[in-house]
């Protein structure tokens, strides 16, 4: 195909739903999305009917029938991805984002993807836990060739069995998986009754390593990365899950990053429901509040929402819910810097004390180089969040009408249900036997930094 070919076409498909005069003929449509917007669930317009997951900050992929196959498109190609408002990263995906879209099929549905391949490199997919046919499996070099830039290949195989999947290249993995290709897969069940939820939702696991003032993610990064990802985006920019008080809930994720996330909900148990290799008999479930989801894993969780409020979500590896700027700050508890900062002052004008009671940096005004997103920040009701990354909300509401996810806004604590400050006295609390005495409140507790004695 020539380059101005290839650029008609692109500019036609650029409208979801907008079939290709070029394509029509031949290659179901390739939709592409611009938006980093959690898009509606897309209610199945053919075949048999499912129950629609919602991808957070992502979308699913349309498809087309023709002759008993559902037919998907997916283009592999550059895209820039907003991450949070105030950062773009230049990334690898499908279809315009990063990561690609949701594929949602039925349980014995007979699939034809056709995967172009837009990337200055060649590519392939691998379909991350289907059972299928050897040769539909996308490891280049073993299973086929690898897909060259320019050229199309077709996989077919039979989604036999429902559960969470997931797709990704198996040539040149290492880099373009840090460049961010990687989508999500649902086969949902053939009968629409069995695992029924009220609401599911799903998200990859993603890391980059961006520097500050750069755009492009460092490929060669082995473990050091900086920003940790849901579907490609960070706290504050996460949408939040929006559930109806009572609503049986699913949030299904799959990690393709290079370490374990220990996936956290607050006011809430789950239980895992579901695995690489599908369901979870119930008589092998259990209550749990934290899931590991390891390297390569796919976990399904689910909880009834009966706990109305703003609950944390998020993974459980402190730096994992923080962004890039400020990883290299020294650890400056108890040190003392009075005095210290104005002699430096006069040297630097606009040096700032940081870290001596903590490393709390929220209300912190630093300029920030170019496209990058202070290592804590968002604000709520109360105050500063001082969160980042792989943090979001789950928003229980007695009023959420069915199928509305939109914001609700804060949640409305009702009265004497929030914690409280004491303005009485503070009596002395009493002290282990033998432990030494707490220092007087206003003396100097001196410890330089870097050494280990301490004295008063
Ligand atoms: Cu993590």
């Amino acid at each position: 195909m020539s380059d101005r070919r290839a650029f008609l076409q692109g500019a036609a498909l650029l409208g979801a739903g907008v079939v290709s005069k070029v394509g029509a003929a031949s290659l179901p449509e390739a939709p592409v999305q611009g938006s980093a917007a959690t898009a509606a669930p897309l209610v199945p317009p053919n075949g048999r009917p499912y129950n629609p997951v919602v991808t957070l900050n992502g979308w699913s992929l349309p498809w087309r029938m023709k002759d008993g196959f559902k037919e998907f498109h997916l283009v592999a190609e550059p895209v820039v991805r907003e991450v949070a408002p105030g950062m773009h990263a230049n990334l690898w995906g499908y279809n315009g984002q990063s990561p690609g879209p949701t594929i949602e099929v039925v349980e014995g549905d007979r699939v034809r993807i056709f995967v172009t391949n837009k990337l200055p490199e060649h590519t392939s997919v691998h379909w991350h836990g289907q059972i299928l046919p050897n040769g539909m499996d996308g490891v280049s070099g073993v299973t086929q060739p690898s897909i060259k830039p320019g050229k199309t290949f077709v996989y077919e195989f039979v989604a036999k069995h429902a559960g969470t999947f997931m797709y990704h290249p198996h040539a040149d993995e290492m880099a373009q998986m840090a460049m961010g290709m990687m989508g999500f897969w649902v086969t949902h069940p053939k009968d629409i009754r069995q695992h029924a939820v009220d609401r599911d939702f799903v998200f990859l696991l993603g890391a980059y390593d961006i520097e500050p003032g750069s755009y492009t993610p460092k490929v060669n990064t082995m473990l050091d990365f900086n920003l940790w990802t849901f579907n490609s985006r960070v706290f504050p920019a996460i949408d939040p899950m929006v559930v109806r008080q009572g609503d049986r809930v699913r949030i299904r994720a799959g990690n393709l990053t290079m370490t374990n996330h220990p996936i956290h909900v607050h006011g809430h148990t789950f239980e895992v429901t579901g695995t690489d290799g599908g369901w979870v008999r119930p008589s092998a479930r259990w209550p749990e509040v934290t899931t590991d989801v390891g390297v390569g894993q796919m976990r399904a969780i689910e909880f009834v929402a009966d706990n109305p409020g703003d609950w944390a979500f998020h993974c459980h590896k402190s730096h994992h819910t923080m962004n890039a700027m400020g990883h290299d700050v020294p650890t400056l508890i108890g040190v003392d810097h009075r005095g210290v900062a104005e002699k430096i002052n006069r040297l630097v004008p606009g040096y700032m004390v940081m870290g001596d009671k903590g490393g709390a940096m929220g209300g912190m005004q630093m300029r920030l180089p170019e496209n990058t997103l202070p290592m804590m920040t968002g604000t709520g009701q109360f105050g500063e969040i001082e969160m980042g990354g792989m943090f979001t909300l789950l928003k229980v509401r007695e009023g959420q009408a069915r199928g509305d996810y939109r914001d609700p806004g804060h949640y409305r604590h009702p009265k004497g249900t929030v914690a409280y400050e004491w303005t009485g006295d503070v009596p002395t609390a009493p002290t282990a036997p033998g432990a030494p005495a707490r220092p007087v409140e206003g003396a100097m507790n001196v410890r330089r930094s870097g050494g280990h004695e301490g004295h008063h």
